[in-house]
């Protein structure tokens, strides 16, 4: 039997290339998304190789997280592997001129909206003592930049969250990934300055950044591993990077 994975955020970057590279490996795919339009493109773009269910929520809307999980069909229940990936940066400010809506939305989705999904899914990965969760922390959350501040935070508390399921859910054989990157390029940018496509390219200039399937390569890669192994913990720069901060541009 097909196994199953719920993939959150797969509108865009990251999460869409994880869905199109998953299907590849014959894994059938529960798409999330608040854009429904992007899910039904991806959907028809995936639906002849593999089966495909879709789910149109924002992850930080607990009421709106549960009524969408819990309405899963049966055969779509059980899920095999859970990739947390929804979420954003919003604005780069010093903390002092820091916008609180930019700051409630990064807690609220990449924090909380995680740990919504998570708490609706481990239940049935525990009855089944089996499952993966791979969650997409960053590179942020190892280190703070100058005016990431909450951001950084955000993905600090991801990087904490992902150690501490790790510890609760290893009685239960469930395996846990967090995968940290540097630099990709994809919509992230965009959304994090507000649609200003200029300075977003400006992020990624000088340099070869990851792409969001070199990403997938690597969450392709963590999933195939033998039922004893699982990478706990890995950080993904491109070649240019050497740290959060340090970037080598031509
Ligand atoms: P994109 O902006 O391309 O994709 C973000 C995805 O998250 C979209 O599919 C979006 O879907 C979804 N999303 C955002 N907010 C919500 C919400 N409230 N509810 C549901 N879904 C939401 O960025 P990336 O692909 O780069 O980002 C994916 C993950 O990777 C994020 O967690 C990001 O922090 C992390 N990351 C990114 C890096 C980079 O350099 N790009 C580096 C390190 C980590 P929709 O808008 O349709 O809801
Ligand atoms: C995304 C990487 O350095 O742009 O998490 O914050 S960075």
């Amino acid at each position: 039997m097909n196994k199953i994975a719920l993939i959150t955020g797969a509108t865009s970057g990251i999460g869409r290339a994880v869905a199109i590279r998953l299907a590849q490996d014959g894994i059938n795919l529960i798409l999330c998304g608040r854009r429904t339009e992007r899910l039904e493109e991806l959907k028809t773009l995936l639906d002849k190789q593999v089966e495909i269910h879709t789910l149109s929520f924002d992850v930080s809307e607990q009421k709106a997280v549960e009524s969408a999980l819990n309405s899963l069909p049966e055969e779509w229940q059980a899920i095999d592997y859970l990739i947390n990936n929804a979420g954003n940066a919003h604005g780069l400010s010093p903390i002092q001129d820091g916008n609180i809506k930019d700051w409630d939305a990064m807690m609220d989705i990449n924090v909380k909206g995680l740990l919504y999904v998570s708490r609706n899914i481990l239940p049935a990965m525990i009855a089944r003592q089996r499952g993966h969760v791979i969650n997409i922390g960053s590179i942020a959350g190892k280190e703070t930049y100058p005016n990431g501040n909450v951001y950084c935070a955000s993905k600090a508390a991801v990087q904490a969250i992902t150690d501490g399921m790790r510890m609760d859910l290893n009685p239960y054989g469930i395996k846990v990934t967090g995968i940290h990157p540097g630099l990709v390029e994809t919509e992230f940018s965009v959304v994090r300055f507000k649609g200003d496509e200029e300075r977003a390219k400006n992020v990624y200039k000088g340099i070869d950044p990851l792409t969001a399937d070199d990403i997938a390569d690597t969450i392709a890669f963590v999933l195939s591993r033998p039922s004893h192994v699982v990478l706990a913990d890995i950080v993904i720069l491109p070649t240019a990077q050497a740290s959060a901060t340090i970037v080598n541009r031509k």
